[in-house]
């Protein structure tokens, strides 16, 4: 389905990505391709211990090496007041650790030495003498009276619990439930994760002695946030901090936040004179960066006995590790979660989340989520199918029941957001028609009654995302609005250059957003170039997550450029001797109303706004323009999966046998990227549904830091993706897009959960917890009666 030829299209369409030139080459410049005169390289210590009390610290040896320039240590820090910096979340986090060492992995000392290798040879010249604690390591365990605290560095904190957080009408719901003819409940847990960018994260940190200006190149995806973070943590102004994100690997969420190594280069850069780059491993990578998910989940739906869903009831408990460093841009401690109502239409709903501490890497959230959105569909996508079991109903039809109606929008879900548009029917039609899903119905009946060959299971998701953080006034990072600056100026020859303050971790947007300008002024995406990833460059804006770039910065981009336009139709009112009232726009050119001859193309009104050309008063030549782009809501892309299972019911293995996507994220700008985000979605969907899990032993023991032990799906588990669209524009985005980013990894763990699951419907199972591992599929099934 997926065509590659390529040609420029002037606007929307098809076309390969400008930026691939480089990467397919191998000359992308990456924060490790950054090497300045006399750089020195600094190494992490990290502690063994998930839960341990430092008693000592000894870095004479480390220090007496001769290659090492500095070692730096938590009391180091504190001299300077930066051994705790604060998260995003109202929490703080150690840059290295003091007191206490509180998950496995954790920063403890920084060593700066002349090369890579001695850096990491003279960590192990450092002495720490540990006190072993006990560990934390079930979210359950956590909030029991006896459990050992976490953060005793809090004042007065003697438990390990951070927040309580409601959403919904409880008592309108527990009403709603009474009169149900049916209540299906299900625990279930998404398990911890991990983004695993193919590039790990790393910085150069470069503060000059002379300008006094402190650049950081570095794996960010919000070069403004880090900046001000920054400005805000070293007490520097803004104007000397220039954070610089070159290419970018790979983010999935990984690069939001910031880590302890980065503050760490920064402070050796200081404390040496001398540019300090720090890249972690593909260990540290795994166990300190970051996590996703780690929710605990019991649900609840209730419905009338022909399936009507009435209302959904949740409650969960969230182990955000021993900082809540969850980078998300609501004011909610559950991020978006609240939209698990899904796409139903339901009379009442309600949710409970208590979030606690355990002895786990900090972080939480990243990994292509759309802030909690994932663990939300993927709880009422199971729900709905535990519902259709127990109801002996076709999850398929009680999906169509229920969806939303096109009417229905905008649609205000009952626990407050407003969906924007949507044709929900439509999108599930024809994934089935896609599928042939009758027939597929047919072939596993045909299967069941043979009893030939493996287990066939066909499982359905149906999502509704929220992305594009803004508006400002209900989303923000530390008091940071959500709104984009662009900035579009036009060279004398109509060539221009764009301006972002999002950045690209490899969706493409050299060329997407390119194409936007394309669109709105007909100038060739060739011959524009995007500039974004440093913020001496780019206007102020929050960067890219929750696939927030298209909502936000693709807004501003639209509007900046009809500025450009109109400016441009003022300079050809003078170039033409007419009023501006005269004039109409046509892709690329001004010309006069009824006299479709007379008329200048963008490029000639460009040169002449440069030139001698007597302009109106208050009209002060050139056509740049500046824009700030405050979204006035999310916008709500949705999708139908269907995925079909083959399940070998004696070795539990899943072989994913087809899975159709249809996807609908209003205008797509370049279908080919759009297919290329659901393609890499699909494939994490994969992964996590029937491979992933950071897994931690009892003593809190990491065991997942190598892509040996957390495996990462490749082209032999993934089938040859059958992709649908339907197009529902956004009634209030510029261009009438949404979001695609993490659609597809919001929504496909649900279908292949869903699908394995119905392939062991024979065996009565009603529900099992990800990842569907050959081991997880065979134990779900080994208390059925057809085992005998
Ligand atoms: N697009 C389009 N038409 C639309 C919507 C999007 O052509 N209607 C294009 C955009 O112009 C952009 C791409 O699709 O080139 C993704 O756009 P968008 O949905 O706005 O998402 P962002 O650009 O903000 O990217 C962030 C999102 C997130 S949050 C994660 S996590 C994720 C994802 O993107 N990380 C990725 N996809 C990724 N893809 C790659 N290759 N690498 C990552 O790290
Ligand atoms: Cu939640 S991962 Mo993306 O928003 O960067």
């Amino acid at each position: 389905m997926t065509t590659t030829e390529n040609h420029t299209p002037m606007g929307f369409g098809r076309m390969h990505r400008k930026e691939d030139a480089r990467f397919i080459r191998g000359h992308g410049q990456y924060v490790d391709d950054v090497n300045l005169p006399g750089m020195l390289h600094g190494a992490v210590l990290r502690s063994p211990h998930a839960h341990a009390r430092i008693v000592s610290v000894d870095t004479s040896a480390a220090e007496a090496h001769p290659k090492v320039k500095a070692v730096i240590t938590g009391q180091t820090l504190e001299g300077l007041n930066l051994a705790w910096m604060p998260t995003l979340s109202h929490d703080v986090q150690a840059v290295l650790a003091t007191d206490k060492v509180r998950f496995q992995g954790q920063e403890v000392a920084f060593v700066v030495a002349d090369d890579h290798y001695a850096a990491r040879d003279a960590l192990e010249l450092i002495d720490v003498e540990y006190e072993p604690l006990p560990p934390v390591v079930d979210a359950r365990r956590a909030l029991e009276p006896d459990a050992p605290v976490i953060r005793t560095d809090i004042d007065g904190k003697r438990d390990n619990h951070i927040f309580d957080w409601e959403a919904g009408d409880a008592a309108r719901t527990d009403e709603v439930f009474a009169r149900a003819d049916v209540v299906s409940a299900q625990d279930m847990l998404y398990p911890r994760v991990h983004p695993a960018p193919m590039e790990t994260c790393g910085a150069v940190a470069h503060l000059d002695p002379i300008t006094g200006k402190l650049t950081v190149w570095t794996t960010t995806q919000a070069p403004h946030a880090h900046r001000t973070l920054y400005a805000l943590v070293a007490g520097l102004p803004e104007h000397k901090i220039r954070v610089i994100s070159p290419d970018i690997g790979g983010g999935f969420g990984n690069k939001v936040g910031i880590y302890p190594g980065y503050v760490c280069a920064v402070v050796g850069s200081i404390v040496t004179g001398k540019p300090v780059k720090w890249v972690e491993d593909r260990s540290e990578n795994l166990m300190s960066t970051s996590f996703a998910r780690d929710y605990h989940m019991h649900g609840e739906i209730a419905a009338t006995s022909d399936g009507k869903i009435l209302g959904v009831r949740v409650k969960v408990l969230a182990d955000h590790g021993a900082f809540n460093g969850t980078a998300q841009p609501t004011k909610f401690p559950a991020g978006f979660f609240s939209v698990f109502t899904g796409s139903y239409d339901i009379e009442a709903a309600h949710c409970a989340v208590t979030g606690v501490y355990t002895n786990k890497a900090p972080g939480g959230v990243a990994y292509a989520c759309s802030f909690r959105i994932t663990e939300a569909v993927y709880l009422v996508e199971r729900l709905v199918d535990v519902l259709a079991y127990d109801l002996g109903m076709d999850p398929a039809e009680l999906r169509m029941r229920n969806l939303l109606r096109p009417e229905q929008f905008p649609y205000v879900s009952k626990t407050g957001w407003e969906y924007d548009s949507g044709d929900y029917p439509r999108a599930l039609s024809q994934a089935m028609d896609i599928a042939g899903y009758a027939e597929l119905r047919e072939e596993q009946k045909r299967r069941a009654a043979t009893g030939d060959g493996p287990l066939m299971g066909i499982g359905i998701s149906f999502f509704t995302e929220a992305v594009g953080a803004g508006p400002r006034k209900h989303m923000d990072i530390l008091g940071l609005g959500m709104a984009d600056g662009a900035e579009l100026r036009v060279h004398p020859t109509g060539k221009a250059v764009l301006r972002l303050s999002c950045q690209s971790q490899g969706q493409g947007h050299e060329t997407t957003f390119a194409q936007i300008v394309a669109e709105e002024l007909g100038i060739s995406p060739d011959d524009i170039e995007v500039v974004h990833g440093d913020t001496d460059q780019t206007p102020f804006g929050l960067g890219t997550y929750g696939s927030r770039s298209t909502p936000v910065s693709g807004g501003a981009t639209a509007v900046v450029a009809r500025r450009v336009r109109e400016r441009a139709k003022i300079v050809a009112s003078a170039m033409l001797e007419v009023s501006p009232d005269d004039l109409e726009w046509e892709k690329g050119r001004w010309f006069v109303q009824g006299d479709p001859d007379s008329g200048k193309t963008i490029q000639e009104i460009a040169l002449a706004a440069h030139s001698d050309l007597e302009l109106p008063d208050g009209v002060e030549g050139h056509l740049d323009a500046t824009c700030v782009y405050n979204p006035p809501n999310l916008t709500y892309p949705f999708g139908a999966y269907i995925c079909v299972v083959d399940v070998d019911p004696e070795t539990g293995q899943v072989k994913v046998r087809r899975f159709v996507a249809v996807d609908d994220c209003g205008v797509r700008i370049n279908p080919m990227i759009v297919e290329g985000q659901v393609h890499g979605g699909l494939a994490e969907g994969i992964g996590m549904a029937l491979m992933q899990v950071m897994a931690f032993d009892e003593d809190g023991n990491h065991l997942g830091g190598s892509f040996m032990d957390y495996l990462i799906p490749t082209a032999v588990e993934c089938p040859s993706w059958e992709l649908g669209e339907t197009v529902t524009p956004s009634p209030h985005h510029p261009i009438g897009a949404k979001g695609i980013g993490e659609s597809a990894t919001v929504g496909s763990p649900a279908a292949v959960v869903n699908a394995v699951l119905d392939a062991l419907k024979p065996y009565g199972v009603r529900h099992a917890d990800m990842p569907l591992t050959p081991a997880a599929v065979w134990r779900a099934s080994q208390n059925s009666p057809l085992r005998t």
